[in-house]
């Protein structure tokens, strides 16, 4: 009869520490995925106050005033400007509060989310 205990170590690796007799506990690797992120755009119109866009930037953005009205201004020249970056669900929630405040005052502002 041939037992697995009558077996010369056939591995070839070395026979020290780490060789027969030696058990190898390998870590599982945890693998995590970071999450797909969204770019929440403002777009320029004819018709919203700039005031209102820098109120918008500090409110729902955390914009600094300063921040918020480089930001208008590079949308009023460029046509379209980022907000900040945010996972879809925080992406989209913005977009809703922007529309939602826009429409209640009656200024056709504009928000988009665009995939990074
Ligand atoms: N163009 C607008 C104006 O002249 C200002 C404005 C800036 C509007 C940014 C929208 O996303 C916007 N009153």
């Amino acid at each position: 009869m041939l037992r697995m205990s009558d077996e010369k170590d056939q591995s070839g690796g070395p026979t020290g520490p780490g060789g027969p007799g030696t058990t190898v506990v390998v870590k599982p690797r945890t693998r995590t995925k970071k999450p797909a992120m969204y770019k929440v755009l403002m777009l320029n119109d004819d018709y919203t106050p700039m005031e209102f866009v820098v109120h918008v930037l500090e409110r729902f953005f955390q914009k600094s005033r300063e921040e918020a009205t480089r930001i208008m201004l590079h949308v009023h020249r460029r046509g379209v400007g980022v907000c900040g970056v945010y996972t879809y669900e925080v992406a989209e929630t913005k977009v809703t509060q922007v529309m939602d405040l826009a429409r209640q005052n009656q200024h056709p502002l504009q928000c988009t989310i665009e995939r990074e």
